[in-house]
């Protein structure tokens, strides 16, 4: 059963606009600058761009606080540049991606502004209000994951917003039906415009629990409701009704941001009968450092759980839904930094981790700059950054003396979002070539030596690499469509894994150890041939041996 789907076959990269490319020295990042970006991206091979929210926005969460879900924000440019942008992305024979927020808007936003006037207002139930306890403290115990709790009490009308990420952004109601079909109707205008796609922000969480009780808190204090949230029944009828309404007959591809969310529901979010959406972010890999329960402190990811939960996707999605694979994003530090190197096999681990998500079965997602193996950044100074999420949990948990400022900063610097948002570094020129103005957020100093000029005609380059992983995948449809089963899956170093097809099998073998290993070579792979790998030359095929960070494709002789 293949099924075949052009975005299963697409490799999809993730623009952050704000830090990609600055076209007119405001030190922010614009849709021209994305434009004149396009030709770099189509000599890497990528099937289509995913950009990140540029809707206007007060900005709080750098556009993930939508005030007018129908417009560009000026730091962005124009609908004009916007609609530049969609040409400019087909006549390159690539799909246009946008982000979509539905979960919430900016308070900002004029339908929270109504809401918030009165109790009697038409828009009250737009979002979730809700009367305090006796004692006026809030409904119940859930936080707010940027900090403080998911509630927001508002004097006027005496009553408390539901707002799962932060204040400004208050939670929408989903229960109410006229709030649906606008949120329809906005999706048909985009798919009007011509966009090819949505990524949806968080939409695991749209449906809230009727009940609201208190749950069990954490070392913030309060109860993280995701999961509560994501458990609810009806964001799979509110999913396909949207569906109906708002996508039914267009080509696009949905991929849905599944916070919080387990294997059985994220197959039935993406269900290959199409009935909701197409693939999903699963988070379950980015959470083995501790990120899910409490994530500032120095835990790393610990490889046999990497592979057991990699593992549990891949067999329990093939046939029965479809992963949306990535190692980094615009929430993450940068994966090179957690489990490859950044020195001097910087590069090679880079490739390592590159080969291991590509031949994984779903659509890979390269996010800006993962292609040249940017790291994440050492910050020193809260002055530096600009994530509300770090920002308050330095405030938070610095100055109440549990966590001292050279442990918070590091753990910042190795967990914080702000660590995968630097801007891009394009070549080695001031500020990387992002801007010619004052960037709006600090540029990784090692630009001078980790820049796209430098490495995209240098034959073994990691930009090289990927777009030869790229290419590979277009090349050998067992990539997209063949079975996965696990080798070797006890190795405590080195994940490895069978892709199989009636015509080819392939063996995939990746060292995240910093130091060789030995590992068996499966009898039938003998006589394999090498279709890429990342060390000149390797001892694998003769001696069983895998350098340190090493990764190859083998293709079994004769199918
Ligand atoms: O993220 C949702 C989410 O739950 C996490 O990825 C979260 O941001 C991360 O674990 C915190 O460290 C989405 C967007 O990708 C993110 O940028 C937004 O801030 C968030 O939703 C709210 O819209
Ligand atoms: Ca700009």
């Amino acid at each position: 059963m293949t099924d075949p789907k052009w975005w299963k076959e697409s490799v999809i990269y993730q623009i952050y606009p704000k830090s990609f490319c600055d076209s007119n020295g405001d030190g922010i990042g614009d849709i021209p600058g994305i434009i004149s970006k396009l030709d770099y991206l189509k000599e890497l091979g990528v099937d289509g761009i995913w950009v990140c929210p540029m809707y206007p926005s007060p900005g709080y969460d750098n556009g993930y606080d939508i005030s007018d879900y129908e417009d560009i924000d000026p730091i962005f440019g124009t609908m004009e540049d916007f609609d530049r942008l969609i040409s400019e992305v087909h006549a390159r024979n690539m799909k246009l991606i946008i982000d979509l927020v539905l979960n919430h808007t900016s308070s900002a936003h004029p339908w929270f502004q109504e809401s918030r006037a009165s109790l009697e207002s038409g828009k009250r139930n737009y979002y979730i209000w809700r009367k305090g306890n006796p004692d006026g403290s809030p409904p119940n115990n859930w936080g707010a994951l940027f900090g403080g709790s998911a509630w927001t009490l508002e004097e006027k009308g005496g009553e408390y917003y539901l707002n799962l990420f932060s204040a400004p952004q208050p939670d929408l109601n989903w229960r109410n039906p006229a709030l649906r079909q606008e949120l329809y109707a906005i999706i048909r205008r985009w798919l009007e415009r011509g966009v090819d796609g949505f990524r949806m922000d968080v939409i695991s969480l749209i449906a809230k629990p009727e009940d609201f009780e208190d749950g069990p808190t954490g070392r913030s204090g309060f109860h993280d409701p995701r999961a509560r949230a994501a458990a609810n029944p009806q964001v799979h009828e509110y999913i396909r009704e949207m569906r109906r309404e708002a996508f039914e007959g267009h080509n696009i591809v949905t991929v849905g941001e599944a916070s919080a969310t387990s294997l059985e529901e994220a197959k039935i979010f993406s269900n290959p009968d199409g009935s909701e959406l197409n693939m999903v972010f699963q988070f379950e890999h980015m959470d083995l450092d501790g990120g899910e329960t409490f994530k500032w402190t120095d835990q790393t990811i610990p490889i046999p759980a990497l592979k057991q939960v990699m593992t549990k996707w891949q067999l329990g999605l093939h046939n029965q839904g479809w992963n949306g694979l990535f190692w980094n994003n615009h929430d993450q530090p940068r994966m090179v930094s957690r489990l490859g190197d950044e020195g001097e096999l910087r590069e090679r681990s880079a490739k390592m981790l590159a080969t291991c998500l590509h031949l994984l079965q779903g659509t890979p997602f390269v996010y800006q700059g993962e292609e040249l193996g940017m790291t994440s950044m050492d910050f020193t100074d809260i002055s530096q950054l600009r994530d509300s999420e770090s920002i308050n949990a330095y405030n938070r948990y610095v100055s109440s003396g549990e966590i001292s400022h050279a442990d918070m900063m590091r753990y910042i610097s190795m967990k914080s979002r702000d660590s995968g948002r630097t801007p891009m570094q394009w070549n080695d020129s001031a500020y990387g070539g992002f801007t010619t103005g004052t960037p709006w957020m600090p540029v990784n100093p090692n630009y001078v030596s980790i820049n796209a000029a430098e490495q995209e005609n240098r034959q073994n380059s990691v930009f090289s690499f990927y777009k030869e992983l790229i290419a590979l995948r277009k090349k050998h449809k067992v990539i997209v469509y063949g079975g996965y089963e696990p080798y070797c899956i006890e190795h405590p170093e080195v994940f490895s894994y069978f892709r199989k097809s009636e015509a080819e099998t392939l063996l995939v073998c990746c060292n995240f150890s910093s130091k060789a290993v030995l590992f068996p070579v499966p009898e039938e792979f003998g006589n394999a041939v090498q279709i890429l790998g990342n060390v000149e030359d390797s001892h694998y095929l003769s001696e069983g041996i895998l350098a340190s960070f090493e990764a190859v494709i083998l293709k079994r002789n004769g199918g």
